[in-house]
């Protein structure tokens, strides 16, 4: 592969050539951002945007919303309010040196509405053709791959696949929806673990038949991803996986791209993370030893956070038997941070990290040694991380970081105790306050109420931001799993239909993540019904005992057994982890039906949600989701003494909708178990909210007894 004079590779002499664009990759590629203090996926994309050196302009910007986009990128003045709303979970000094403001944008579900009235050129619907003809023109005269963002999808998790005829996008049941009104016909959709439908990596094999390459940009993929898809791409008679150590689109943009954020590393005190971080290296070191291992690559941000007790952007860390090394930006190195890490670790620039990282990798070689010299590597790692250490030296495993995370310390769990009873507070708070103002028709949308309870939550103690952007929506729009209402196209709230609100916000000493669907009017049978059976769902499965060795995988169907007896489902996974003032969406543990988490054991510690849900395309949404942890359960029993039997605490403190549930639905232990849970939430809660009368008046009708 060569460089030519504008900079652009050519891919040898491949007549045609195939991009593939891991969003999701993409987004992990860009963890600094994403989950230093976890924002949305679309603050993902936007970060994004500014890590791939988004140089001022305009932009068609992909939201991963039901949202189309046509954004500006700007520099904000130094101390000015930012103006979008995509940077308000990070602290001040956090916040990026770049901003978005979104022009223009509409809600598909206004569209189909206004269609008939407004110009169908004021709202293009992701309308490819132009920029797909453009893209296939350079690919024949250059004869090379270029990509771009030019899918006009835009969730989180999903694959733009381009070729010389033909673009198609990937992705999984929840965009499904989104995904259909938001692709032009340039676009084949493949809908993820549908019957007959092939998934992306098949799709690209299929079509590389015939001694086709497939490019991908190998610091945008993950190794693991990379080795399959080139095995794929071989068997159907591809020619070979091309791995471009450069973001081409970086190299369009040449030199108008900016520097990387720079703002100082927060250090995170053991009251909040009640563990040192040597303790944590030892621990490391142990398991590095355990497997005779040479070191481990931690490529994720959330990681490195977590095991030095510091909170950045922008870093990756190596952590061998005698040597730590922190590759980090010299600009957000504070002497704080020096004297923090002490002699324990070595900081070292990050740029070019992956060059270092090869040079570290090739110091460690030792000529005599008879063992392999292996290095842990975790799966989700860059391919281009891979190729610096060597891929023969991996030994991929999932890193002992990441288990270790997963299971909080003692001080971990009480601070999420604690914070989410301050977290309920501002949730009831926020309720009883939008409850009246509907009540006595106050017109608002969805906006203004997420705007208010950020308000109320920004007031609580050890407050630092939202954990991702609130989800505040009515009626249909609670249908749209990852909605998310953005002026001027948001909806007015209806009063007499379905509300969902999934929100959260971190604090020093946790991350909260709380969803409630309530309705202010008079809800419809089928409302009450799948509201019923949701939370029958949610009890169930908060009130499951278990013998250690469990995973989520096997406890999926005990949150949807009440929809499946009624012929009804819901397309996402019942629970995610979530980190301790780190990522709200934390693995490896999580409750769902993808077969990856049936390798995954509970464990004692481990955080997790329990949020099963209900859809009506076009008409209604609802979810429940509580945060409950992993805790020993006192049994009468004990079958066999090396397998322990654990259950659930639950530990959200907001009440469920009155008006939603049709108790004729609920057995007497769940309406006990309701009224148990709703004691505790008034007995934890209501010391809290002696200011607001209103607030006590509405939870005191919430949690009155059954
Ligand atoms: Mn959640």
């Amino acid at each position: 592969m060569r460089k030519d004079s504008n900079g652009i590779y050519k891919v040898g002499a491949a007549r045609k050539s195939w991009y593939c664009l891991s969003l999701r990759s993409m987004f992990r590629s860009i963890r600094p951002l994403s989950s230093a203090l976890p924002i949305s996926p679309l603050s993902c994309l936007i970060a994004a945007c500014r890590t791939r050196a988004t140089p001022p302009g305009r932009y068609f910007c992909l939201s991963r919303r039901q949202l189309h986009v046509v954004a500006r990128v700007y520099h904000p003045r130094p101390n000015s309010r930012p103006r979008d709303n995509h940077s308000q979970g990070l602290l001040r000094e956090q916040r990026p040196a770049w901003s978005l403001t979104c022009l223009r944008h509409r809600p598909f579900a206004n569209l189909r509405q206004q269609r008939h009235v407004s110009t169908a050129a004021e709202f293009t619907m992701a309308n490819t053709t132009e920029k797909l003809a453009a893209l296939r023109k350079l690919m024949k005269e250059h004869n090379v791959d270029i990509y771009k963002f030019i899918t006009g999808f835009t969730g989180s998790a999903g694959w733009a696949l381009i070729t010389e005829d033909k673009a198609a996008l990937s992705t999984d049941g929840r965009y499904f929806n989104q995904a259909a009104q938001q692709l032009d016909d340039n676009w084949v959709l493949l809908k993820q673990g549908m019957p007959d439908v092939p998934t992306w990596s098949d799709w690209v094999a299929e079509q590389a038949a015939g001694g086709k390459t497939v490019g991908v940009d190998a610091s945008l993929v993950t190794f693991a991803s990379a080795k399959s898809l080139e095995k794929k791409i071989q068997k159907k008679g591809g020619k070979e996986l091309v791995a471009m150590t450069a973001n081409l689109i970086d190299q369009v943009w040449g030199q108008t791209r900016p520097k990387r954020p720079s703002e100082p590393v927060i250090i995170l005190d053991k009251k909040f993370a009640g563990k040192d971080f040597p303790e944590k290296l030892e621990d490391v070191r142990k398991v590095l030893q355990k497997q005779k291992s040479h070191g481990v690559v931690l490529s994720g941000l959330d990681e490195i956070m977590w095991l030095f007790n510091i909170r950045v952007f922008f870093c990756y860390a190596v952590v061998t038997p005698t040597k730590a090394t922190l590759y980090i930006n010299p600009s957000q190195v504070t002497e704080e941070l020096k004297q923090h890490l002490g002699s324990h670790v070595e900081i070292a620039d990050y740029e070019p990290y992956l060059a270092s990282i090869a040079a570290l990798s090739e110091s460690t070689v030792d000529e005599n040694a008879s063992e392999p010299q292996k290095f842990l590597f975790p799966s989700n790692a860059s391919w281009a991380l891979a190729k610096a250490i060597g891929e023969k030296r991996l030994e991929e495993a999932r890193s002992p970081v990441t288990t270790a995370k997963a299971v909080k310390n003692e001080t971990e769990l009480e601070g999420m105790r604690n914070c989410h009873i301050r977290d309920g507070v501002a949730l009831i708070e926020y309720f009883a306050w939008l409850e009246e103002q509907l009540l006595t028709g106050v017109a608002l949308d969805e906006v203004d109420a997420s705007d208010k309870l950020e308000a109320f939550r920004k007031a609580k103690e050890n407050f630092v931001g939202l954990s991702f952007g609130t989800i505040s929506s009515t009626g249909a729009n609670a249908a749209v799993i990852h909605y998310h209402p953005e002026r001027p196209t948001c909806s007015k709230i209806d009063p007499a239909a379905i509300y969902l609100c999934d929100s959260g916000a971190q604090y020093y000493d946790g991350t909260t993540d709380t969803t409630r669907t309530l309705h202010f009017g008079t809800p419809t049978d089928m409302e009450t019904k799948s509201y019923t059976l949701v939370l029958k769902g949610n009890i169930a499965l908060a009130r499951t005992v278990f013998p250690k060795g469990i995973s989520g995988y096997q406890l999926d169907c005990i949150a949807r057994q009440f929809l499946w007896a009624q012929g009804l489902d819901y397309r996402h996974g019942t629970g995610h982890g979530v980190g301790s003032f780190l990522n709200v969406h934390e693995g490896p543990q999580g409750i769902g039906t993808r077969i990856q988490l049936s390798e995954v054991a509970l464990e004692l510690g481990n955080v997790l949600s329990n949020e099963p849900g209900y859809y009506e395309d076009g008409k209604f949404g609802i979810r429940i989701e509580n945060i409950f942890f992993v805790v020993p359960a006192k049994t009468e029993h004990k079958f066999d003494e090396t397998k322990p039997f654990w259950g659930f605490e639950t530990v959200t403190m907001v009440p469920m909708c009155r008006k939603l549930v049709d108790t004729k639905l609920l057995t007497p232990d769940e309406l006990a178990y309701i009224n148990a849970y709703h004691a505790e939430v008034w007995e934890k809660t209501s010391p809290l909210l002696s200011h607001d009368e209103r607030a006590l008046k509405w939870l005191k009708r919430e949690t009155a007894p059954y």
